[in-house]
């Protein structure tokens, strides 16, 4: 089998960046280890930067995203029950869009069904073959037996536990990496949010974060320990320790229901470069991983697929091969700003399990100065609303 663009990985950077390069003319094949109805299955991201919004307008798959997206133009930040809104569109001009991640697949999927190009669900990809030749394969699993995919470049789409990286030599790979001593325990429900913004919480007993989907669907996290076992935290438990973290203000407002999804998230910050090697080029979760917690790493995945599909037209259409040259170094300064924004929010936000005092004096003096400097408020909107690839 043969293509020009071999892709690892049906998530939203291998879906964007297979619509992207059909919308001109270049063959691409996707490989998705899993099966359509579990890629639909996990529930992940729900802040969209307006950089990711431009990428599925240039991707034709915005027409349900404009019709149904909810846009935000400042989200609140709670510290010990003291509430801050920060005003994201007068301090920055722009704003964000909620709208599920879940949503973005379902629309690129439906997109690439349309287009006709070639997915293949349940096949997993197993070694990638000469990434630095101008031949590259990758072998994958599928239908129960090895099959060759023959390409021009391998996009490797696939993910933290994707195989993509280990193409790259020991010798060459370097990776970045900060786990956190915590995970986000995740619940959705069909219930109406308890604010018109996101509301993103501090309190001693850990950090909760109240989104949502949809006007009549919620999306909740809340801080716990990583060891928990989901069947010790049934929606009762979850709901009480929500609105203990919210604060009395947002709690009276937070409606209570039976989750439709309940999961539990490890944090961690993680970078690998480069994220290229010859003709393979990492993007999204497979090169890079943030903490949630600034809304970050669909958007990076998106920005990097717009890069990687610009240098590929280029390519193509002209020949030209700076843009592909330039792929690592453009998006590993957008990966590494975003790094620093979500570990600030993280460990501003979080507590640290066995915090010492001196910890929690230096979080309130962070939020006491969010509230009174306008220069602080604006650092922090311009980093949550995102930059422009
Ligand atoms: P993905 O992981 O989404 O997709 C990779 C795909 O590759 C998967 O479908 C996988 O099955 C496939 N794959 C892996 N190995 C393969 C192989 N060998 N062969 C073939 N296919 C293979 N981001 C936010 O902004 N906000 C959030 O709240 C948020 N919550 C998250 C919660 C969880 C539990 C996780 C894991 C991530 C969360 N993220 C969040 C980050 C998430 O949204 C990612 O940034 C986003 O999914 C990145 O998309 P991809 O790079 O496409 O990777
Ligand atoms: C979500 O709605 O899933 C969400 C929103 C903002 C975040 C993290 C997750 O920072």
């Amino acid at each position: 089998m043969r293509t020009q663009v071999g892709i690892i990985g049906a998530g939203p950077a291998g879906l964007l960046l297979g619509r992207l390069l059909s919308l001109n003319g270049i063959e691409n094949v996707i490989l998705e280890r899993r099966s359509a109805a579990y890629v639909l299955s996990r529930v992940r991201a729900g802040v969209l930067e307006r950089g990711t919004v431009e990428a599925l307008e240039e991707a034709d798959c915005a027409e349900r995203l404009r019709r149904e997206a909810l846009v935000h133009h400042g989200l609140q930040i709670v510290f010990d029950n003291r509430y801050l809104r920060i005003d994201l569109q007068a301090l920055t001009g722009s704003s964000v869009v909620v709208y599920g991640q879940t949503e973005i697949t379902r629309d690129l999927m439906a997109a690439r069904e349309s287009e006709g190009s070639p997915t293949f669900y349940e096949a997993e990809a197993t070694k990638i073959v000469d990434p630095e030749s101008d031949r590259p394969k990758i072998i994958f699993r599928h239908a129960d037996r090895d099959q060759t995919l023959e390409c021009d470049f391998v996009a490797g789409c696939d993910g933290f536990h994707g195989i993509s990286r280990t193409a790259i030599p020991p010798s060459v790979l370097r990776t970045y990496e900060r786990a956190y001593p915590f995970g986000w325990l995740g619940v959705l429900a069909d219930v109406k949010p308890c604010s018109d913004e996101l509301i993103y919480a501090s309190h001693p007993r850990g950090f909760a974060l109240a989104s949502m989907r949809s006007p009549t669907r919620s999306r909740y996290y809340i801080q716990c320990p990583l060891d928990i076992q989901l069947d010790q935290w049934p929606d009762e438990r979850f709901w009480e320790e929500l609105k203990e973290r919210l604060g009395p203000d947002a709690a009276a407002h937070v409606t209570t229901g039976p989750s439709i999804e309940k999961s539990l998230a490890p944090i961690r910050s993680f970078v690998a470069e480069p994220m290229r090697y010859g003709r393979m080029f990492l993007a999204g979760d497979a090169a890079h991983i943030v903490p949630p917690t600034g809304a970050k790493g669909l958007n990076l995945a998106a920005g990097d697929v717009r890069i990687l599909a610009r240098a590929l037209i280029a390519y193509y259409k002209q020949g030209l091969t700076d843009l592909l040259d330039a792929y690592s170094t453009q998006c590993l300064t957008h990966v590494w700003r975003a790094e620093r924004f979500s570990w600030w929010m993280t460990s501003f936000l979080h507590t640290l399990p066995e915090a010492d005092p001196f910890a929690r004096k230096l979080q309130e003096a962070e939020f006491a100065y969010l509230a009174r400097s306008k220069a602080a408020q604006t650092a922090l909107a311009e980093n949550y609303v995102g930059v422009r690839h």
